[in-house]
């Protein structure tokens, strides 16, 4: 049996209920008023302005007092006195109101973290002993702290294995050395015509509007191949859908980690991974870069966006070409009827902030469906982490863990 989640179940049971007691004391009052002003109607003489007047303030004393019992109620659990059940159920409860006073939102549990390294069993103890043994902390604590950090361009200890398995070590190679590679054939056939029947026009912050979404973010080659490039612990950054049409203008040559400023670090911050659902050709609009460029570590000069020649990424659709935030890159024009479809998708360090944010119940539902990765891209498992993070020992360790890895 699950107690933990046996517990925040009821925890969620008993947050339902107060605001239904409250709603509840609110109706009965509002019963008990419409009663208590019928009183003077049911003799059968005319009731006098006196009776009447005295039924109506006992009846508005009633619904105040109901009131008044459910609001004590909900104040007792929540230190949150309202008189009138006013906030809706779903604010309430869902989580999404952050920052409100108080809340009745109650975090789901996290699914554990089974992706384990080397240093796991430090962040465990460190953990356990932050509150209560706090020189064994401040050791384990500099254990990790002094740990080396993976050098950039290098595959972590722990991910080799699974990069080796998935047949990606070229890729990372390519990735690091040329800042793009792509993962030929990912998508089987169906996969792709379920993208690319989700993928209809230009949107963003696609990612719960269809389980396809998920499935693709969620890749294990692109997991994979997202913890080598930006990181242990990284986020899903962003998730749009283009459409390009024969004729539209072209875009310019850019860096796709474009707040940070140069000279970008040696370690990557963010990876871009463009799932193609149509062929990328030379005359279809594809994506292109300029070799090279991401070793320059920084954008690309006014003039260097006018003038510097780009090549374009030829890949099938159903392949995924991936390119390194700092590498100088665009897309060519259209020159061929239909269109080019693509699902763009982003990841960054834990770290740094996500371009899009859902509301904590879209969150939830969705970690719910998906697990443990989905939990890590939506930010979850670290210090850094909404809602709980700051309170979460583990989640600190694992910030200090993940940045080394
Ligand atoms: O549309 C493309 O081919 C490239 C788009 C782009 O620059 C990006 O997704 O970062
Ligand atoms: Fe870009």
């Amino acid at each position: 049996m699950d107690f933990v989640k046996m517990i925040a179940d009821w925890q969620r049971i008993v947050a339902r209920s107060v605001l239904a007691f409250h709603a509840m004391c609110f109706v009965l009052g509002l019963v008990t008023l419409l009663g208590v002003i019928s009183v003077p109607y049911l003799s059968d003489t005319a009731p006098t302005a006196a009776a009447l007047s005295g039924a109506v303030v006992s009846g508005v004393l009633c619904l105040l007092g109901m009131s008044a019992l459910g609001g004590g109620v909900r104040y007792a659990f929540y230190g949150d006195f309202k008189l009138l059940p006013r906030r809706s159920f779903r604010a309430y409860f869902s989580g999404d109101d952050d920052g409100a006073e108080s809340s009745a939102y109650v975090p789901p549990p996290l699914p554990e973290r089974t992706q384990r390294a080397s240093d796991d069993d430090v962040i465990d103890q460190a953990s356990e002993l932050m509150l209560t043994d706090s020189a064994t902390f401040m050791d384990l604590f500099d254990q990790l702290q002094g740990r080396q950090c993976t050098p950039p361009g290098e595959i972590p200890e722990e991910l080799a294995p699974r990069i080796r398995e998935l047949g990606l070590e070229a890729n990372c190679k390519e990735l690091w050395e040329q800042g793009y590679t792509v993962l030929e054939d990912v998508a089987s056939p169906e996969f792709l015509e379920e993208m690319r029947a989700a993928s209809t026009e230009n949107a963003l912050h696609v990612l719960p509007k269809h389980p396809v979404f998920a499935q693709a973010a969620l890749n294990e080659k692109l997991m994979a191949i997202a913890e080598f490039s930006v990181g242990a612990g990284f986020l899903l950054s962003n998730m749009a859908t283009s459409i390009k049409r024969k004729g539209e203008p072209d875009l310019g040559i850019h860096c796709d980690q474009t707040w940070m400023p140069a000279p970008f670090p040696e370690h990557n911050l963010m990876l871009t991974a463009c799932w193609a659902l149509d062929d990328y050709t030379a005359d279809s609009g594809a994506t292109t870069i300029v070799p090279g460029s991401a070793a320059l570590r920084r954008y690309p000069t006014h003039e260097e966006i006018k003038s510097t020649p780009s090549e374009p990424i030829l890949c099938k659709a159903g392949s995924i070409a991936l390119w390194d935030g700092r590498i100088w890159h665009g897309n060519g024009p259209r020159t061929i009827d239909g269109v080019r479809r693509v699902l763009h998708i982003t990841y960054n360090r834990l770290y740094t902030r996500q371009m899009e944010t859902y509301p904590r119940s879209v969150e939830d539902q969705l970690i719910e469906k998906y697990g443990e990765p989905m939990a890590q891209l939506m930010g979850r498992y670290d210090y850094l982490a909404k809602p709980a993070g700051k309170e979460d020992a583990h989640g600190f360790m694992r910030a200090v863990a993940y940045a080394r890895r």
